[in-house]
């Protein structure tokens, strides 16, 4: 028999059966010798011990489409990789650097901007503008946990995340505290989401959700609620290649004296110029340059 792995808990797996429900699953030992280890996502093979408590044994993990390593799951066809217009503040340096992780593994990425009720339009248009030619699809919205939200705005919200989750399997991810498990329940309220508050002290959420889950939110499409992160680094890229990971200096018309231009001290630098006069984000340009050192540092090691 196949299934989906739904979530893992100290060592047992929740294997999702279609027709027949979750089955609570050990690894036998032969993952541990190939030193393969299950992941939220992964089909698997399963022999059933017990039909009347559900229980059972993953004999083998089916291929993987695909695999992250942060948040740790298989077989993604998109992240949704949501940040707070505020509170807490979004941190530009770690959504680059997730943005450049996901491109290197080829997942497409929607930027969700979640409790765009705590913000004027201004500043939401600000947000928009800065990942306008990022190639990533940008969303604001919010998932009306306020007292005084608008059911159709609510509604609103859901229609616009649901219609491009359709279909999928999307990861959710994304700092601790922007609201990753308040949008997985206001797509699926069965989730139940355990949903935490900010800190007062820290300004930022507590690490509520501590394991990766799978829900079906509906026909073939599910969503994956994953623990938030706090700090990311890049892929195993070379510093003059970091550039190719920016939709907005590949523009074809963008050109630099030096070919192996990486957009820093170089003079005559199209990068720069465009930097300068404002066609790209220098909240984006400062990112790149936050990776490129990020990128040397590692390099070190
Ligand atoms: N104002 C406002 N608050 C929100 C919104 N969405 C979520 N929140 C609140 O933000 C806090 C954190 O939400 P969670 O859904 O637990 O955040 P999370 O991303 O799952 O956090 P971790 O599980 O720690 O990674 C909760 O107090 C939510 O009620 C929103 O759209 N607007
Ligand atoms: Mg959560
Ligand atoms: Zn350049």
């Amino acid at each position: 028999m196949t299934g989906k792995i739904v979530k893992g808990i100290a060592g047992f797996y929740y294997v999702h059966v279609p027709n027949k429900g979750i089955y609570e699953c050990k690894a036998k030992g032969i993952f541990r010798n190939r030193n393969e280890k299950p992941l939220v996502g992964d089909k698997v093979e399963l022999d059933i011990l017990d039909d009347n408590n559900m229980t059972g044994n993953i004999t083998s993990i089916l291929p993987r489409f695909n695999r992250l390593v942060r948040p740790a799951v298989a077989n993604v066809d998109q992240a949704v990789v949501v940040f707070a217009v505020t509170d807490p503040e979004p941190n530009f340096h770690l959504l680059d650097c997730f943005l450049v992780r996901m491109m290197y593994e080829e997942v497409p990425v929607i930027i969700c901007f979640n409790k765009d009720d705590l913000a004027d339009e201004d500043r939401i248009n600000e947000l928009l503008k800065i990942y306008e030619k990022s190639g990533c699809r940008v969303l604001t919205i919010n998932t009306g946990v306020t007292d005084d939200a608008d059911e159709d705005a609510k509604k609103d919200c859901y229609d616009k995340l649901y219609g491009l989750l359709e279909g999928k399997t999307t990861v959710l991810a994304g700092p601790s505290g922007v609201g990753k498990s308040s949008i997985m329940n206001m797509l699926c309220p069965e989730a139940n989401a355990q949903t935490g508050v900010i800190s007062e002290k820290l300004g930022r959420g507590k690490h509520t959700t501590r394991h990766s889950e799978i829900f079906c939110i509906g026909g073939d499409s599910y969503v994956m609620d994953t623990p938030g992160f706090s700090s990311l680094t890049p892929p195993p890229i070379e510093a003059s290649e970091l550039g190719k990971y920016y939709n907005e200096f590949t523009d074809g018309d963008i050109c630099c004296r030096f070919l192996s231009c990486i957009h820093k001290d170089e003079p005559d630098c199209g990068v720069k110029e465009r930097v300068a006069d404002g066609r790209i984000s220098s909240v984006r340009y400062e990112g790149y340059l936050y990776i490129l050192e990020e990128i040397k540092k590692q390099k070190k090691w």
